[in-house]
This record gives structure tokens, C-alpha cells and sequence, in this order.
């Protein structure tokens, strides 16, 4: 925060963001019916399907004068040219702690671990913070503030190709969660 010879505080102006891939046309009515089925056995509130992603960082609050940056290593990541992989979800699963049913994968694929390994690299090269996790546990939040005493069956694995990923602005609008890709990169 910057402080004026008068005193003032001025806030400085930041965008929530995260980088994410998201789901094709046809995963993504898959993944939204799921979510419907989630809600009816869970309560708790689904992810409309527009929204349903897959984070890969999430960075939070940056100030939107180094958003050219952030730009930049991702830029920086593909041009390492990390493979496009299919992606597939293949489990249903329920966290407790934080009352999230979510759609997860028994494997994780090499490519993904791979485009996440780079960008998190690129990212603290570049001075940005950001939760580092042991290990990247990829999940798919279908319903927030789930009670789950049953989850569904998955019919058979939603599987989809990847060849891309976006940087995210996550803004409120009327209580709910809007996503605007401000960035978006190929994988090769
Ligand atoms: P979630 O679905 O598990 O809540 C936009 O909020 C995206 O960023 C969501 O995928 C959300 O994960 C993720 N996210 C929000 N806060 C986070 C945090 N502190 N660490 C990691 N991911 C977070």
C-alpha cells in the first residue's frame, strides 16, 4: 500500500488469478451433469458449468502492474514447448475439510505434471508467490459446501484432449464467481 504526503492510503490494484485448463465442449456437459447428480446427493452449492476447471497454480491477489509478467512466464514456458496430453477424470471424490466433491484422475498424466512443474519454475524465477505444494494433487471442484454420505458412480471416464492453458481473473459478480481469461497458451 502507498501512503500520500497527506496521508491517505491508496490501495493498490490487484486481479485474483490462477492459470487453469479448461474442459472441451463435450467433457464439460459431462463434468456439469456430474455435478448436477453431485448436488443432488451432497446438497452444498455445483459449479456452473462454464466454471468447471481444472487449476494448475493459483497465484491469488497480483498487482495488475505485473500481470505482463505473469504474461511472460507463461510465455517462457511455451516456448520450452511442453506436450498437449489428454486429460481424464476418473474418480469421484470427497474432501471433508473443506466440504469440496470434486472430480479427480487415479494417474495424473506426465504432460500435465510436467506443464505444472514448469510454470510453478517460470513463476518463482519471475518473483511471483504462490502455494507450493508437495505434490500437485490434480481435483475438479464440482460442489462447495458438500455433506456427501454417498457418491455417485462415474458411468466411465470423462476424457478430453488438452492443448491449451489460460490465465484466469476470478471476479464476484451478484455473489457468484466470474472467470475471464485475460492470457491463454498452447502446448505443442
Ligand atoms: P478449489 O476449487 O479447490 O476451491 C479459483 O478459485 C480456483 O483457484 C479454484 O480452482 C480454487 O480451488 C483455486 N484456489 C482458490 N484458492 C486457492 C488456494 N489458496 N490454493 C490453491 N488453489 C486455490
Amino acid at each position: 500500500m502507498q501512503v500520500t504526503e497527506t496521508n491517505t492510503a491508496i490501495r493498490e490494484e490487484t486481479a485474483r488469478v490462477f492459470f487453469a485448463i479448461w474442459p472441451d465442449a463435450a467433457a464439460q456437459r459431462r463434468l456439469a451433469e456430474l455435478a448436477e447428480r453431485l448436488e443432488a446427493v451432497c446438497d452444498g452449492r455445483k459449479v456452473r458449468a462454464e466454471n468447471i476447471h481444472l487449476t494448475l497454480v493459483f497465484l491469488g491477489e497480483v498487482s495488475i502492474d505485473r500481470l505482463d509478467a505473469l504474461c511472460q512466464a507463461a510465455n517462457e514456458v511455451q516456448g520450452t514447448g511442453v506436450r498437449a496430453f489428454n486429460f481424464a477424470v476418473e474418480e469421484v471424490s470427497y474432501w471433508k475439510h473443506n466440504r469440496i466433491a470434486y472430480a479427480g484422475t487415479a494417474k495424473a498424466p506426465q504432460g500435465l505434471l510436467d506443464l505444472v512443474d514448469a510454470l510453478q519454475s517460470a513463476l518463482s524465477a519471475a518473483g511471483f508467490a504462490f502455494d507450493r505444494q508437495a505434490s500437485y494433487i490434480p481435483h475438479i471442484t464440482l460442489v462447495r459446501r458438500a455433506r456427501c454420505p454417498a457418491l455417485p458412480e462415474l458411468a466411465g471416464p470423462v476424457v478430453w484432449p488438452v492443448h491449451e492453458w489460460v490465465l484466469v481473473k476470478s471476479e464476484q459478480a451478484n455473489g457468484r464467481s466470474v472467470y475471464l481469461p485475460i492470457g491463454r497458451w498452447s502446448l505443442v
